[in-house]
């Protein structure tokens, strides 16, 4: 069963920490700043891939899931880094990229050699180059299917083309993937995150989609949880921190695939939260973020997972979102009050909450101004592809400084000097100006900074048993721009209260709250008045009734 009073730290290796002066972050790198995640005090540290890969996606197209890719370090500095890491009690999650491989992977070019035992470790189709198989698209733009014509065969890739899905319905894909989870299991690794892993049951015949890009046939699909239940028994992961990335998916299957009863996995993430700022459910068309619509889906996937016994992942930041102060908050005037609001938003719910590098800074988007800063494929797909659509080049580059991939990739601010102490040379995607006041440097020490609010709420979630392991409920008000939930436990009862915007609010309480018994608040004093709690801008207060 897995300890609810723990939080997991994401770090994306390219951009945490270059030791050798290449300008690309490296596994020694994370070595050098476990002192810092200790004193931050997480217990777990996810780090996206850092196998062989020709980089097309940064490492999440995979050639060698035994390897290390030689731009990262070596298999010894993987060891150190576990062991490390033990040291001060973080145990690492390794991420695993299971529906697609890399076409630079063995098995893709003896499949592309005609050897029939790997074609069938991926999806081909028979064709010819005028009939693509399905009208599915890739998320990244464009077909979900690549030709090959020496083969005469079509292949699947629902993300780029140089990332062939693999065929989950091939039992010796099944057995090559547990080996690899054995593998790393052996070497000390104690979790795993599953990317996309509900997209790699596809449908048994594949039809074109008339009313969408294909999703609905291949999410959350037929075999998914018979596949994830094998590979749990048969790797013995039922006791692991395993979490799933659960792209578009349901609340009903992520009951399913996180209720420990099901032998699936630990917990998941879901992104519907991460869409009110879609337009039509749109990621490339802008709209200001739908408040209402966040509270509401909070509640509703909250009760929800508490009523089916699952687990919620908790976050609002990772390598593929751009920094949520910039998206929710406002990362110039209330940059204090709004990163300090998200946070506890999220560390005072239910579930495990996941702090993704430069979070607890208050790291901010971008800001790039051209499309030569850019590094993301998604992002350079999308700009020609906006552009195809009639946008200018200066509209496309708005949208992207908002959606791009790349405002969570920028290297970690580490101090002021040039480079931010990231590298001594150009890193390999570029800084955002700020990072000569946001560093871990002037924040390390400023007990009034984001950095040390994040620790007192990892602290919280350790020390009150009603926010690791109680209940929650959640109190309706009539403002759609504040959220007030219950955390309860036998021994304690605790009210947390979040004004989600800007404009200051009135909200009508249905107790007395005795500010003698504040626990946490991003300001140090708030205001009631009777039954009336005046609201500044961003402002949250964590409150014990009983
Ligand atoms: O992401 C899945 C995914 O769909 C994300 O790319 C995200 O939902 C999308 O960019 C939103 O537009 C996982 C990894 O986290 C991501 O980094 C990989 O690029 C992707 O899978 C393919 O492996």
């Amino acid at each position: 069963m897995i300890k609810r009073d723990k939080v997991v730290y994401q770090i994306y290796p390219k951009s945490f920490k270059d030791s050798n002066g290449d300008g690309l972050g490296d596994i020694r790198g994370m070595i050098e700043k476990l002192d810092y995640l200790q004193d931050l005090g997480v217990d777990y540290i996810w780090s996206t891939p850092f196998f062989v890969s020709p980089q097309n996606d940064n490492g999440y197209d995979v050639a060698d899931y035994y390897n290390i890719d030689s731009r990262y370090g070596t298999m010894e500095d993987v060891e150190e880094l576990i062991s490390e890491a033990k040291k001060r009690n973080i145990g690492l999650m390794f991420d695993m990229v299971f529906n697609h491989t890399s076409t630079e992977h063995e098995w893709f070019k003896k499949a592309l050699a005609g050897d029939e035992k790997y074609q069938n470790y991926y999806i081909f189709k028979d064709g010819t180059p005028d009939k693509v198989p399905t009208n599915w698209a890739s998320k990244f733009g464009g077909s979900a299917w690549e030709y090959i014509p020496h083969l005469k065969k079509w292949y699947l890739h629902l993300f780029d083309k140089t990332q062939a899905d693999l065929n989950w319905d091939n039992p010796e894909v099944r057995d090559e993937l547990k080996k690899v989870i054995l593998f790393w299991k052996e070497k000390g690794v104690v979790g795993y995150r599953f990317d996309v892993v509900n997209l790699i049951s596809k449908p048994a015949t594949f039809e074109d989609d008339d009313i969408g890009d294909g999703r609905r046939f291949y999410t959350d699909g037929p075999n998914v949880h018979e596949y994830l239940k094998e590979l749990v028994k048969d790797t013995g992961m039922e006791d692991m921190m395993t979490v799933g990335e659960m792209s578009s998916t349901s609340l009903e299957n992520c009951v399913r695939y996180s209720n420990p009863d099901e032998g699936e996995l630990a917990m998941v993430f879901n992104f519907h939260h991460l869409k009110v700022d879609y337009k039509n459910g749109d990621k490339w068309t802008l709209q200001a973020p739908d408040y209402k619509q966040l509270k509401n889906l909070f509640k509703t996937w909250q009760l929800g997972i508490q009523e089916g016994n699952g687990l919620n992942a908790m976050f609002l930041c990772n390598h593929d979102q751009p920094r949520a102060i910039s998206r929710f908050g406002n990362d110039t005037k209330y940059w204090k009050e709004s990163a300090e609001m998200l946070a506890t938003l999220i560390h005072m719910m239910q579930g495990i909450p996941y702090i993704y590098q430069g979070e607890e800074l208050g790291m901010t988007n971008h800001g790039y101004t051209t499309i030569e800063q850019y590094r993301d494929v998604e992002s350079l797909n999308y700009y020609k592809i906006l552009m195809e659509r009639g946008m200018t080049s200066d509209e496309a580059l708005h949208v992207l400084n908002e959606r791009s991939r790349d405002n969570g990739r920028t290297p970690m601010q580490w101090n002021s000097d040039t480079y931010a102490g990231f590298s001594t040379v150009e890193p390999w995607i570029p800084l955002p100006e700020n990072y000569k006041t946001i560093n871990a440097e002037s924040e390390f020490h400023d007990e009034t900074s984001i950095y040390n609010y994040y620790k007192k709420l990892i602290q919280i979630r350790k020390n009150h048993r009603a926010i690791s392991y109680g209940s929650i409920s959640f109190i309706d008000n009539e403002d759609d721009e504040v959220i007030v939930y219950v955390r309860e436990c036998e021994e304690e009862r605790i009210v947390v209260i979040v004004n989600l915007v800007e404009d200051k609010k009135e909200l009508i309480l249905h107790e007395n709250l005795d500010l003698a018994s504040k626990i946490i608040s991003n300001y140090d004093s708030n205001e009631v008045n009777g039954n009336i709690l005046s609201l500044k801008p961003y402002e949250c207060l964590v409150i014990k009734t009983r």
